[in-house]
């Protein structure tokens, strides 16, 4: 016999999310849980035969882009507010079936308010909660549900109780509200146990179906990427380290032995609603244009605002990462501001880092001391932001012109070639680094290579970085 397998008609025919690329493919990392949750839930709703009334509520985090892949209606809420917009969703369309998808940081951090009271309000929803102990789209930072000693971006020695508290158990949270009625964990981290998740989120929609009210599936989910480990190791360690800490298992089902609700449909009339919304015109700006002076040039140098900006998959939040570690080991204020694509390969990339002997007002870095740039894009696109008297590194192995400024200091270093030669491409940040602190002096080199366990995840990769920043830091030194 002849197995034939077949992708759900939950999910479109080919995914048009970038022209040109492949279109069979998705965007999450290799052992990502949110494939196999996606998985379940197209397939339960192509099987129950309500694709033309199912709306799909996605989060902002990594499962973002969700509306490429499921062939039904889509709707896409702020961070940590699916609930909220479920809610609207379902009051006005009673018929509908409402999915909301949220992740830890969505539900868990900023959306506490709207899945409690969508919970206590007992919303005929269903919740798919993907708990993979960290923040995945933004670079791996601490979540609520992060373990305790866990490293994370933000946790670099690991998450301790008594500075950033312990993980927050959702199931059990949820647990304590009266209305829900189906409340279950489950877990990815073997097949037998995807197969209890496959059925616990069909239980899930069902119960919607029925009309019986809100149900919530907390779904353990690796994220090898943010944990730096391979989709095997982050499997076991699904098993190993989340599972004692967020116990598997029912929590709850009411769902045999209710009534389904009924809801009536919101038609309230909102007359005059356009005369309350006429906002005053916006205030003139202020013609506030900084003139550079020696002074602010120094004092630049003493608390400099820094940009770095590449594409991604080339480092360039690591050393943003690198260079505000580095100033918190040696005992500054300091910030680190990420900005970057949906995508965790491969897109646009860039973060602000301060770096202070004051007390830092806003991570945001607009007027920059110190560009770092590492493709031209980033050059054309951050230059003119660069204050008079600044300085811009620019990686010359990539970048084939030079800034247009005649006020600002340039610098080039061919950081990706001294990497390549060092044997390690992905080093060129680290190489960038040593050029960074050879020039301007922020830093020893000393400094830097006694930071570096504190932001390099792969402790076998510290010798090659270590010698990418001396590497840097001699090479400014030779061209001066
Ligand atoms: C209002 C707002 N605050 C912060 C962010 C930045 N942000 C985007 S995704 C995300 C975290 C997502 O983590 P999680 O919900 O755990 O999902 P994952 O990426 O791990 O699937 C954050 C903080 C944002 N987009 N909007
Ligand atoms: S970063 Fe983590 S959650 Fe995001 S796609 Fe990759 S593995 Fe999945």
């Amino acid at each position: 016999m002849k197995v034939k397998f077949q992708k759900t008609k939950g999910f479109y025919d080919v995914y048009e999310r970038k022209p040109g690329v492949n279109k069979d493919i998705i965007h999450y990392c290799p052992g990502c849980g949110h494939g196999n949750a996606h998985k379940f839930i197209a397939e339960t709703i192509a099987d129950l035969g309500i694709q033309d009334r199912t709306v799909f509520v996605s989060p902002v985090g990594c499962s973002v882009f969700a509306y490429y892949y499921f062939d039904m209606g889509n709707v896409q809420a702020a961070h940590g507010r699916a609930p909220a917009v479920a809610t609207g969703i379902k009051r006005t369309h009673p018929d509908s079936v409402v999915i909301v998808y949220q992740g830890d940081g969505d539900l868990a951090a900023i959306g506490t308010a709207e899945i409690v009271h969508a919970a206590n309000r007992g919303e005929n929803m269903t919740v798919i909660f993907i708990n993979n102990a960290i923040y995945g789209m933004t670079g791996g930072q601490m979540a609520p549900t992060t373990l305790v000693g866990q490293r994370t971006t933000t946790t670099p020695y690991g998450r301790k109780p008594e500075n950033e508290g312990f993980p927050v158990r959702v199931a059990e949270l949820i647990d304590a509200i009266q209305a829900p009625i189906y409340i279950e964990r489950v877990s990815l981290h073997d097949s037998k146990h995807v197969t209890k998740a496959r059925r616990a989120v069909r239980k899930a929609i069902t119960y919607q179906l029925e009309g019986k009210g809100f149900s919530l599936v907390e779904i353990l989910s690796a994220c090898p990427t943010g944990w730096g480990l391979l989709p095997v190791e982050a499997r076991k360690w699904i098993h190993e380290a989340m599972e004692p800490n967020f116990p598997l298992g029912l929590k709850r089902d009411e769902g045999p032995n209710i009534e389904a609700r009924e809801l009536q449909p919101c038609n309230h009339v909102f007359e005059g609603v356009h005369g309350l919304i006429d906002l005053p015109a916006p205030e003139e700006r202020g013609a506030a244009t900084m003139q550079a002076t020696m002074e602010h040039v120094e004092e630049a140098w003493r608390n400099p605002a820094i940009k770095v900006a590449g594409f991604g998959g080339q480092g360039v939040l690591l050393l943003g990462l690198g260079l505000a570690n580095t100033g918190m080991q040696v005992g500054h204020h300091v910030s680190w501001l990420p900005s970057y694509g949906p995508e965790m390969r491969g897109g646009t990339a860039n973060c602000g880092v301060h770096i202070s002997t004051d007390l830092i007002g806003s991570p945001v870095v607009a007027d920059t001391d110190i560009l770092v740039a590492f493709n031209r894009p980033s050059l054309e696109k951050f230059e003119a932001a660069v204050r008079p008297g600044g300085v811009v590194f620019c990686d010359t192995s990539l970048v084939d012109v030079k800034p247009t400024r005649d006020d600002i200091v340039v610098v080039g270093v061919p950081a990706t070639k001294l990497a390549d030669e060092l044997g390690n491409t992905k080093a060129a940040n680290m190489v960038m680094f040593g050029a960074i602190i050879g020039r301007t002096k922020l830093f020893t080199v000393d400094e830097v290579c006694a930071s570096l366990d504190g932001f390099i995840k792969k402790k076998k990769l510290i010798p090659v970085n270590e010698q990418a920043v001396k590497r840097g830091a001699e090479y400014v030194l030779e061209m001066s």
